[in-house]
């Protein structure tokens, strides 16, 4: 049996790696303004301090969670049915939708009705697909403009706030023995510098409301996938990251697709794109949406070329539009659209080192030349603007001409394509479908400032969400790092979602390794920024971390870090038996040269001497020197 074949037959298998619940770790629901909003998040519980540091209860740190019902083990998982369909009830309220007697996409009834691909079909329930009433919107930017708070509205409110409320009350209650001094310590956060965002203290349902009837933030949730749990995407709030998956007509099977989309999740996915290119898109997909908390995206032009066999210049705009439909009945929640990869901009990439790098601009750029014509995405743009309000499936307008080298970026391809992404975006908000604009690519340290300052600018604040960009292409297998050094800078300066690149990029498909150290990678990278920027509360859990570190509890470093496994696996590596736990040391600079160490000897010695630091630093110094050449090479006999 091949992967495909096990899986279909087993088909209730999650693989068990993706749910085990991460170390010290709960997963929590708070509660909103009525009981079906639960908004999850996870808790990590620390040691007390030792008392060598003064007995100190510390209290639980929380974390976003993105992981959905995988990572609760109260919910019962079976990927052959489907997660819970949490928002169906917040879109049937809204009465503006109804149920379609069958799917209205043409290729969508042919799948379903051949038999032939009853062995890979999701078994599940089957969803009928619901659209909006004739004449409405259902689009959260619509209810948003009107002045309504949705359910969805308040869910990433709360969500967003990290339960920070909750947080310094039980740091409070806490007490230990220097109460109030270490709440504050660890709510101490510096200021940031956030480039004109307005991040307020708290994020009220009311922020969010504001910010998305203004088209500064995006819920992406089409009605059709009732099973995610709304996020937000906008710069005033926590920066998000998305984790690209999807086969290609090379390698890979649905088993190991929806198996890359648990495994995404856990690691902090924040949306996931199916990209797939291979065989079966369409039951991939289901198999995907169907199991995902997460917003799904995709970029339909892919499976609409592969209805044409692959030949560009045989694309029509009704192929394309068929394809919208259904995908936007599956419930794909955004959509990637070349629609600014205009006829005029192409011979534009001629002088370029690298051309055009884009798959979706070069299937664009394909056809206008083929054809000499303007591109039918950006002539149909206003009918593609109809069928997303209709499903509520966001555009990310795509970037098909972003620089794919240093030496390109920030050029007259790319430039003039970002500006015609703003002129669609106005026309997106006129009918009040949410926008967010893709930015690229490869763009040295110096030109990323330029390219955020422009897009705020000529996109009118539209959330910009990047892919990297890559700071230097001289590092092939270490994508991910030349990438996420933009990605931070760019988050810093306001991109909303950095899409991730993993070690393997320009080499080949990720597997399951290299999606992790792409997402854990794009985590730093998001969080880097959010500090940069002050976000309320970011700092809260790198004070944990740090008080952690500093007192020798080792166990605790590793939880709160992103990759607990990883950390205690470089830990044990030299050290690995359970005494090193709580060593006041690790193999790095061994016993007599931990600084940490060192400093709070100091500090002891002061309080014993009734002296203050600096004097007590001083007279340490001088001991520790002598201390230093006493044991010269003995130190690492001793580790
Ligand atoms: C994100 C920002 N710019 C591009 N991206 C992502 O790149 C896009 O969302 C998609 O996931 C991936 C490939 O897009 P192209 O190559 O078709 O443009």
């Amino acid at each position: 049996m091949n992967a495909n074949e096990k899986f279909i037959a087993a088909k209730a298998h999650v693989d068990e790696a993706a749910i085990a619940p991460l170390p010290n770790s709960r997963k929590i629901y708070v509660e909103g303004s009525r009981p079906d909003i639960r908004v999850p998040m996870r808790e990590i519980s620390q040691a007390d301090t030792p008392a060598s540091f003064g007995a100190e209860q510390n209290p639980p740190i929380f974390v976003y969670d993105c992981s959905g019902p995988y990572s609760d083990p109260a919910a019962k998982i079976d990927i052959r049915s489907g997660l819970p369909a949490l928002r169906q009830q917040w879109i049937e309220e809204r009465a503006d939708t109804e149920l379609l007697p069958d799917l209205s996409s043409e290729f969508g009834r042919q799948r379903a009705a051949d038999k032939s691909l009853d062995e890979l079909r999701f078994p599940g329930l089957h969803r009928k697909p619901r659209r909006a009433k004739a004449g409405a919107n259902v689009s959260q930017m619509h209810y948003a403009r009107r002045g309504i708070i949705t359910p969805e509205m308040e869910y990433v409110a709360i969500r967003e706030n990290l339960n920070r409320e909750q947080y310094i009350a039980s740091l409070r209650a806490s007490g230990g023995l220097k109460g109030q001094k270490m709440a504050d310590m660890m709510l101490r956060q510096h200021p940031g510098q956030n480039f004109g965002a307005s991040l307020p203290a708290t994020i009220t349902p009311e922020f969010v409301r504001d910010e998305i009837a203004r088209g500064r933030a995006i819920i992406p949730n089409n009605i059709n996938h009732p099973e995610s749990e709304p996020m937000i995407i906008g710069r005033n709030f926590l920066t998000k990251i998305n984790a690209n998956i999807g086969n290609s007509a090379v390698t890979s099977s649905i088993a190991e697709e929806v198996d890359k989309m648990t495994w995404s999740i856990r690691w902090g996915g924040d949306t996931v794109m199916d990209l797939s290119t291979g065989k079966n898109i369409h039951e991939t997909r289901e198999w995907i949406i169907r199991n995902s908390p997460v917003p799904i995206g995709t970029v339909p032009i892919y499976q609409a070329l592969e209805k044409v066999n692959g030949k560009a210049e045989d694309l029509t705009w009704e192929i394309f539009r068929d394809t919208l439909i259904e995908q936007a009945e599956q419930g794909v929640d955004y959509f990637t659209i070349h629609a600014g990869v205009l006829l005029r901009y192409v011979p534009l990439t001629a002088n370029r080192m690298t051309g055009i790098v884009s798959r979706g601009g070069s299937i664009m750029a394909k056809w206008c030349l083929a054809h000499h014509k303007e591109s039918f995405l950006y002539e149909h743009f206003e009918d593609i603007c109809e069928i997303m309000k209709a499903y509520d499936v966001a555009f990310s307008l795509g970037d098909g001409l972003r620089p794919g080298s240093i030496y390109d970026a920030n050029d007259e391809a790319q430039l003039g394509e970002l500006k015609t992404l703003g002129e669609l975006t106005e026309i997106a908000w006129r009918h009040d479908v949410q926008v967010m604009i893709e930015g690229p690519g490869h763009v040295p340290l110096q030109l990323i400032k330029e390219n955020m300052d422009l897009q705020l600018e000529w996109c009118k604040e539209a959330p910009f969400y990047t892919l990297g960009p890559l700071t230097t292409d001289i590092a092939p297998g270490y994508d991910h790092i030349t990438s996420g050094i933009g990605a931070a800078t760019i988050g810093w300066y306001g991109t909303a979602m950095l899409c991730y690149v993993t070690p393997k990029e320009h080499l080949g498909l990720p597997n399951k390794q290299d999606v992790k150290e792409g997402i854990i990678t794009y985590k730093l990278a998001a969080h880097a920024a959010d500090l940069a920027k002050g976000h309320p509360g970011a700092q809260i859990r790198d004070n944990a971390l740090s008080k952690a570190r500093f007192e020798f509890r080792w166990e605790d470093q590793f939880n709160l870090g992103l990759d607990p496994d990883k950390a205690k696996e470089f830990h044990d590596e030299t050290l690995p038996k359970d005494s090193a736990k709580v060593a006041h040391f690790c193999s790095m600079c061994g016993p007599h040269f931990c600084s940490m160490k060192i400093t709070q000897d100091v500090r002891d010695f002061a309080a014993q001497q009734g002296i203050d630091e600096a004097e007590a630093l001083k007279k340490g110094m001088e001991v520790k020197s002598i201390e230093f050449v006493k044991s010269g090479a003995e130190v690492y006999r001793n580790v």
